[in-house]
This record gives structure tokens, sequence and C-alpha cells, in this order.
């Protein structure tokens, strides 16, 4: 925890001195001890204890007393000092997409902006867009880039979410008298971000339950505490708080309980509507007939009783599950999953060795691990010219001898460039087992000319997988401006997989994405974009994404074997 922080406040300070206009060198060291300290494997305190900070690159003598001050006192001066002398919102300013510390600084130097709300202002007041450096369309940008702040604000991305709310669930399975807990709401249809955790717990008596809950290490806060609900808020690691509720109910309203709190709010609706007409009564306790429980101790039961099969909760969003009745999606799921198709190593930015990957996929029980490092034009993740590519294809040879019951395809995740043209020749992607593109520069271009380069790339037969198409950020940084009917029937054309890409500041495809691909009969491929051995397990928030998305076993490439797989890439080619 301590090294996120510490980067976090290393390059707040880098941003704050940029702000005030100190001299280049200062905030590009401070910059980059916040890159070097974010990327560290070991844990700074640990460092520190051995004295031996100095030893990070890039960390001085200087940086590395102010770890030591952060570590002794939980601030560092030149941080505090540089919060009291600029205007408290500030920093929220940065947080607006498109808006880095230099336009933050001409902002605030020239036009007394301090806050999201006088930006907002000078902007109606076409004072912004008179800047050098602005201009309307800048102007627009950032409007827009509020807007998607405040849409956002107070809500969490779903991997983030889901940590936290397995181990409250898991402490409160473990106070007395609880016969059992699980997670509802949003958290449990898979939604991208969560507004509140919603926890449903199977008790007799529910205050004693209630009042453990809010007493639990991570609870920062209670906000309500009552005989069958409690309600209260915990630190989010990305700063801010999170709200998660709990409600105690009893054994014979436990179905009744889980299927109304997991909503959607549409999909409960819908139900209450079929309820209705066929004369029953729906709610939190049960499904009544009169005053008699009909239904209610399990979530099948409240289904069929209404006519309908049990609906997996990613579908219950009021978007065609219920016209469906028995035709439901087989849905894919983790347990279809037999490898993961786009992983980085040490050769880019991975924290992990080729051999290192495969073994952890092997854990997992996959029988197949795409090597998808970056391509040269991705200079910051050290991306790797051709010559070295050719060098981790031998080294991908040799690490399929010693990794057994796994192969290892040898893969890029090749940047499309500006143009539309790859950053590898035709010859060069010949010669790999597995092709992901993505666009990692020029985000910002127009519809036309995005969507131009991705269809061009997917029009190159080696081309496997397009890798993140939309190119968000969740919460940080919209999606590119795509032409998406134009791109997916593209990608159906050509047989080019769209990857659902399963980081958890990602999900992209999106589910709605997910399910355009799935009607025009694309194939779609998951992958984590690990950088690091533990990032593997995201391919969950991946499957919960595709099955938001409709998505079938058939068209998922993940569930082929390997030598379907190398079949498909084969034809693919032709
Ligand atoms: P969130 O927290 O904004 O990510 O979304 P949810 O879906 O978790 O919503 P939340 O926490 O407000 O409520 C949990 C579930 O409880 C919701 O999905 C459906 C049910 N629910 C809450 N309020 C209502 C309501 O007014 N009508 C109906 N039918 N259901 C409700
Ligand atoms: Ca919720
Ligand atoms: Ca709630
Ligand atoms: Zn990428």
């Amino acid at each position: 925890m301590s090294n996120h922080d510490l980067a976090k406040i290393f390059g707040e300070i880098a941003d704050l001195l940029e702000i005030k206009g100190e001299d280049r060198f200062r905030v590009n060291s401070y910059r980059k001890a916040s890159r070097t300290i974010g990327d560290l494997t070991e844990d700074v305190t640990d460092l520190a204890k051995r004295g031996q900070l100095q030893t990070i690159p890039g960390v001085g003598k200087g940086t590395a007393e102010r770890i030591s001050q952060y570590l002794k006192e939980g601030k560092i001066d030149v941080h505090q000092e540089l919060l009291t002398s600029l205007p408290e919102g500030i920093l929220a300013l940065l947080n607006v997409p498109g808006l880095g510390p230099k336009k933050v600084a001409v902002l605030h130097h020239v036009l007394g902006v301090c806050t999201l709300d006088d930006l907002k202002h000078t902007i109606e007041q076409g004072k912004v867009q008179k800047l050098a450096g602005f201009g309307e369309k800048t102007a627009t940008k950032i409007l827009e880039g509020i807007t998607f702040l405040e849409q956002s604000a107070g809500r969490t991305p779903l991997g983030v979410a889901q940590p936290i709310a397995d181990n409250l669930r898991d402490q409160v399975a473990r106070l007395p008298n609880v016969k059992r807990v699980t997670i509802a709401g949003s958290l449990r249809r898979g939604q991208e971000t969560i507004g509140d955790l919603d926890l449903l717990c199977d008790a007799k008596d529910g205050k004693p339950v209630v009042e453990a809950f809010t007493k639990l290490p991570e609870v920062t806060g209670v906000r309500a505490s009552g005989d069958t609900k409690g309600s209260v808020v915990v630190a989010s690691p990305l700063g801010g708080e999170i709200q998660v509720d709990l409600r105690v109910v009893l054994t014979e309203s436990f179905g009744a309980a889980h299927q109304y709190f997991t909503g959607s709010k549409e999909h409960n609706v819908r139900l209450r509507e079929i309820a209705i007409k066929k004369g029953y009564r729906l709610n939190e306790y049960g499904l009544f007939k009169d005053e008699k429980a009909i239904a209610g101790r399990d979530e099948e039961g409240i289904y069929k009783k209404l006519g309908l099969p049990w609906i997996p909760p990613e579908l219950r969003e009021d978007r065609g599950e219920i016209e469906c009745k028995e035709k439901l999606p087989d849905l894919i799921s983790l347990a279809d999953i037999n490898g993961d198709l786009h992983v980085h190593t040490t050769y880019s930015d991975g924290r992990h060795t080729i051999v290192d990957m495969a073994e952890a996929a092997k854990a997992k029980g996959y029988n197949v691990l795409a090597i998808t490092d970056h391509s040269k034009s991705s200079a910051i993740a050290n991306g790797l010219s051709a010559d070295r590519l050719l060098e981790q294809i031998e080294d991908i040879r040799v690490a399929n001898k010693k990794v057994k019951g796994i192969t290892i395809l040898a893969g890029t995740e090749c940047d499309i460039l500006a143009d539309g043209t790859l950053d590898f020749p035709d010859e060069v992607l010949a010669q790999l087992d597995w092709v992901v593109v993505s666009i990692h520069a020029g985000q910002q271009q127009d519809r036309q000319k995005v969507t131009h380069r991705s269809i061009a790339a997917m029009e190159n037969p080696y081309v496997c997988a397009l890798g993140h198409p939309s190119g968000r950020l969740i919460g940080v940084r919209d999606a590119m401006d795509l032409d998406w009917n134009t791109v997916i029937k593209a990608a159906a054309k050509t047989g080019t997989a769209l990857e659902i890409n399963a980081a958890w500041q990602r999900l992209d495809l999106k589910d709605v994405h997910v399910r355009q691909a799935m009607d025009a009969g694309c194939w779609l491929a998951i992958g984590t974009d690990a950088h690091h051995v533990n990032q593997l397990d995201q391919m969950a928030l991946g499957v919960q994404t595709a099955r938001r998305g409709w998505a079938t076993k058939d068209r998922v490439l993940n569930a082929k074997t390997v030598a379907d797989l190398r079949k498909w890439v084969t034809a693919k080619r032709k």
C-alpha cells in the first residue's frame, strides 16, 4: 500500500510544482520517482528497514529522506507546503481528461481558475477559447471532460470493488449465528462501476449482526445501524469512500431478498408487473398469493412461479432477458476459459518472465497463454523492435519445452500507428502465433481517422484481435470517438476478433458493445493485459463483461483448444 500512496504523492508534487512554474528538472525528478516507486515489486517499507532506499533507481538522498518522512509521519513537507500554497480545487482540475499540469497552470495564472466551477464559467464566458494554445475545440473537449467526471463521480470500478466486497462478505460470514452471506446489487450483476456495495445475510436475529458489521476494522464511518439493516463506509484504495449496505433477512425470504437486491431496478419492475398480471405480489420478502408466500427461499422458485427460467444476474438489465423465456443464451463462464490471450513480460513493461507467466497461467488450469509484449512505438512501455521480438520468439520456443502442459504462443501487442499501418511489417507478423493490435497514441483524432485506423489494422490477415478497441480508461479517460457500427461490421467481415480487455481500468469492449459484436457475428478474445502474475485473475472481470454482452462459448476464442485456436489463426491468414 505504501508504494501506491507514495507514488501518488510524488506524482502530485510533480504536478503542483509544474503548475507553479518550477524548473523542469525538479518536476521531472519527482515524476520519475513517482513512476519508479509505483513500479517497484518490493514494498518500500522493507527497503527502508534495510536502509536500501537509495538502491532504487533514480532515488537519491533527498528523495530517500522524503520517503522516510512519509513512512514515519504519513506526510511529506514539500507536498504539504505545495498544497497550502495553491487553492484547494486545483488538483481536481487535473482529473479532467485532456487537462494536464501545463494547461492547468495557464488557466490558473491567466484566468484565475481555481475550481471546476470556475473552469466551467470561464468556458461559458468564452474566455478559455481565446487563450493561446486552447481554442474552441479544446474548450469543448474540456467541457466534455467535466461532464464525464461528474458522471463517474462516486462510482468505483468493478475490479476495485470486488475484493473489498469479498473480504467484507467473508468477515460477516464468520460472525456468530450467521447462516450465509452473499453479494447482491450491481456488483453481482458485474456492472463496470459500482455505486455502493450490497451484502445480504441470512440470520435470525439481525441486530447483533448489524452491530458487529458496523465494527469491522475496515469501517471508517457508520451511516445507519438498525435491526435488519446497516450502512457503513470503507476507504476506497483510489481515494474517497465506498458505502456498504448490509441487510439481514430470514431463511424463508433469502431468495426473494437476493433477487430484489440484485436488481437491476429496471429488471425488478418488469418482474413485479408479471407478478401482478398473475395475481401475485412480489417484494423483498417473497412472492405472495393473497397473504400466502408461494416462493421466497430461493431465486429459482421466484422465477419459476413467474413462468421464467432462472436468469443469470449479468443479464438482469431489462435488455430483452424477460422476453427470452426458455431461449436464454448459454453464457460463457470462467470454467470454459482455456487460456489468456493478452499478457506482458519483462521483455516490455511486465514484471515477470515468460516462464513465470506460463507457470502462473498453468496453475490456473489454462492450456494456452499468448505472450503479447508491446512494439517499438510504445517506447515508454519499453516496446520491442523487430530484432528483439525475433529473439523473444526464440525464448518462447525454449520456454515451451521447459514448462510442460501449457502451450505458450509467441505474440505481440503491435501498435496501430497514426495512419493505420502497423508497427511491424508482415514478414515479422508472419512468424508469430498470435497478433493483437492496439491504438496507444492519437486517441484524440477525429471519428473518421480513429475508425479508419481500427479497420485498416483489421484488414491485415495476420491480425487476430483488436486490443482494447475503445481505448477508454474507466472514470479516467473517455473512449475514442469510433464509428462502432462500421468497426464491428469490419470485424465481422474480416473475421478479426474484438478483444474484451479484462484489466479493471479498461473492461474494453464494454458490455453493450460485446452485445453488438455478438449480434453482428464477431469473434471475441478475452485478454487480461496482465503485467503481473496476480493480474491473470482479472479474467473473471472479462468473463463477466462478456456475459453482460450475452456472449456464448462458441464465439469466444479463449474457449477453443490450442489446436482449434491455431486452426482459427491459419484460416484467418488465408
Ligand atoms: P449501484 O449501487 O448504483 O451500483 O446500483 P445497484 O443496482 O446496486 O442499486 P442499489 O444499491 O441502489 O440497490 C440495490 C438493488 O435494490 C437494486 O439493483 C434493485 C433494488 N432496488 C433498490 N431500490 C429499488 C426501487 O426503488 N425499486 C425496485 N424495484 N428495486 C429497487
Ligand atoms: Ca449497490
Ligand atoms: Ca445499496
Ligand atoms: Zn495496450
